[in-house]
């Protein structure tokens, strides 16, 4: 196993004591975020104590490999260097994790509430952290790292402050807090996508949603289908070795955030898949490169795979097969389904022989694309082994509310809708009883404003985008496409604003953005103190005289 923590990007911050301290204290939630459902502050004195004297005891259940990582994750994250602090050598905290249950399950049903309360008698403060599952657990490990900071002494040496009395019950609103990133258009190192994970943990996200090929690239080695990164990846070294993903995947679990892999199919399939005619399996993909689409190469159709060569199924159905080992016992996947091109495929000529006499209409076509996207289940569940782990896919034609139901259950899909606000899509597909997950175009596509016409949206603009409180909508996900971003910017790029959803998706607050400025700013600094590059939310002078 390589090795899961590194220390070296605690990178040495100035340390603004007064500011620190006071944001600990001021203020009704504190420096927290995301805000917590229920928080009483007892007594809103700080207790000085020595980073050396922190016990940490737990219940059996608490005693695995997770638990004990996510042990570590909080003690890294106390952002001092472990030097004895000499005026309070004394004073100590005790921390007692209660745990009911030790599943290692992340998904949708998990519970991840906490309660954490802090009493302070003269030299100890007692910390207890009461939680069902180790994840509700970390949260309240997070929860308590952000009621600290540290305390430079006089002489130098460094210890810790923190709140001397408080009561916390919190859970989240939303049960699916997510953020999704592109590795296809451009590479992003397996450093940078721990940062990203880093940075969610931090926000208490919990759904990495790894759209990690598409047409410009297949950067996902799939040992039992070598040819996809031999014909697909950038180069050698921008691929995803399959021991990497595994190594990612449980990291992702020591943060509390679940990786989950989006291939994307039909649509948005090219690179990767070229090697079909030279293997004698013939076209696995079509209209790769083709014109008049070439120029417009940043949307599809750039490839798209071939349904009327029934081979493609084969190959897909290897390449579920890698992907579910790598998966953790329950599987969640992302299939795709978006912006199928249907002139690509009404200009092929295989298809359209495929398609016989029947019309060259759009039903025809979502038709033969319904066909499509049942025989890759079919394949899926095979190598799963069962038909009933969930699956995720996109708004298209297929989920149009007047198709829908004809094309794809209920019970098996959920829906990831990526229409404006102003789109009442969401309400019908939930009239009609389907799941869904939220990533609201003029809101939540934090790739936006860098090109095209679109605009940007500020971090005002991601908190106050309220969603649906209905039970079918799990939650929500921005987006950071990856055209325009790689390892240089995405950080910035996606941090802290990816945060401001994050409190809209635990806390689903009714105050507005203009009620959080301290406390964001704050939540930025940690994230720089956590050697996450997260960009600026305005002058420093705000951050030093708000709030
Ligand atoms: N890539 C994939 C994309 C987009 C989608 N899918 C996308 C479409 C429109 C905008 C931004 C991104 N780049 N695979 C749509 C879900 Cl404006």
């Amino acid at each position: 196993m390589s090795k899961i923590f590194d220390t070296s990007h605690s990178t040495s911050i100035e340390i603004y004591p007064t500011i620190e301290l006071c944001r600990l204290s001021c203020g009704e939630y504190g420096s927290l975020w995301p805000k917590p459902q229920n928080l009483k502050f007892s007594n809103r004195n700080l207790f000085v104590f020595n980073p050396m004297q922190i016990t940490i005891e737990h219940s059996p259940s608490f005693d695995n490999h997770i638990s004990r990582m996510v042990i570590d994750t909080f003690r890294t994250n106390l952002e001092h260097d472990y030097r004895n602090c000499s005026k309070c050598k004394d004073k100590r905290m005790r921390v007692k994790i209660h745990t009911e249950s030790d599943t290692t399950v992340l998904d949708w049903n998990t519970d991840e509430s906490y309660s954490l309360k802090i009493e302070t008698l003269k030299d100890n403060a007692e910390v207890e952290i009461t939680s069902k599952t180790i994840f509700g657990a970390r949260h309240g490990l997070e929860t308590l790292s952000q009621l600290m900071t540290s305390y430079p002494e006089e002489d130098n040496s460094i210890c810790l402050a923190v709140i001397k009395g408080v009561t916390i019950e919190d859970r989240p609103f939303y049960s699916h807090r997510g953020l999704l990133l592109d590795t296809s258009r451009n590479y992003l190192s397996i450093a940078t996508i721990k940062k990203h994970i880093r940075a969610m943990a931090t926000s208490k996200m919990n759904f990495l949603h790894w759209h990690i090929t598409d047409a410009q690239s297949f950067p996902m080695e799939t040992p039992s289908v070598p040819n996809m990164t031999r014909y697909g990846a950038y180069s050698p070294s921008a691929i995803y070795k399959y021991e990497d993903i595994k190594h990612l995947i449980q990291y992702g679990l020591y943060h509390g955030v679940r990786v989950f892999l989006e291939m994307d199919a039909p649509a948005h399939a090219g690179y990767g898949w070229q090697w079909g005619p030279e293997a004698g399996l013939g076209d696995l993909t079509v209209c790769l490169n083709h014109q008049p689409w070439r120029q417009a190469c940043i949307q599809p159709p750039c490839g798209q795979l071939n349904p009327s060569n029934h081979r493609v199924y084969d190959v897909l159905q290897d390449i579920y097969a890698d992907i579910i080992k790598l998966l953790p016992s329950s599987s969640i996947i992302h299939m795709g389904g978006d912006e199928l091109f249907i002139p690509c495929w009404n200009s092929t000529e295989q298809i359209i022989r495929y398609i016989g006499n029947k019309p060259r209409s759009m039903e025809t076509f979502l038709d033969l694309w319904s066909e499509f996207q049942n025989e890759a289940l079919k394949r899926y569940d095979k190598v799963v082994g069962n038909k009933n782990s969930p699956v995720i896919l996109w708004t298209s034609h297929l989920t149009d509310p007047q198709y829908v139901e004809r094309y794809l259950n209920k019970d098996r899909y959920i829906i990831q809708t990526w229409v404006p606000n102003t789109d009442n899509l969401p309400e019908e597909l939930m009239k009609l009883g389907y799941k869904l997950i939220i990533s609201t175009k003029n809101a939540w596509y934090l790739d936006h404003g860098f090109w095209g016409t679109t605009e940007y949206y500020d971090w005002r603009k991601v908190y106050d985008n309220q969603i649906s409180n209905n039970k079918l909508v799990l939650g929500g996900e921005v987006c950071m496409w990856g055209e325009y971003v790689d390892d240089a910017s995405v950080l910035t790029r996606t941090w802290p604003r990816a945060a401001a959803a994050a409190e809209r998706l635990w806390s689903n607050p009714v105050t507005s953005s203009n009620q959080a400025d301290a406390r964001f700013y704050s939540q930025r600094q940690r994230l720089i103190s956590r050697g996450i590059d997260a960009d600026a939310v305005g002058p420093r002078w705000c951050y030093l005289n708000e709030g």
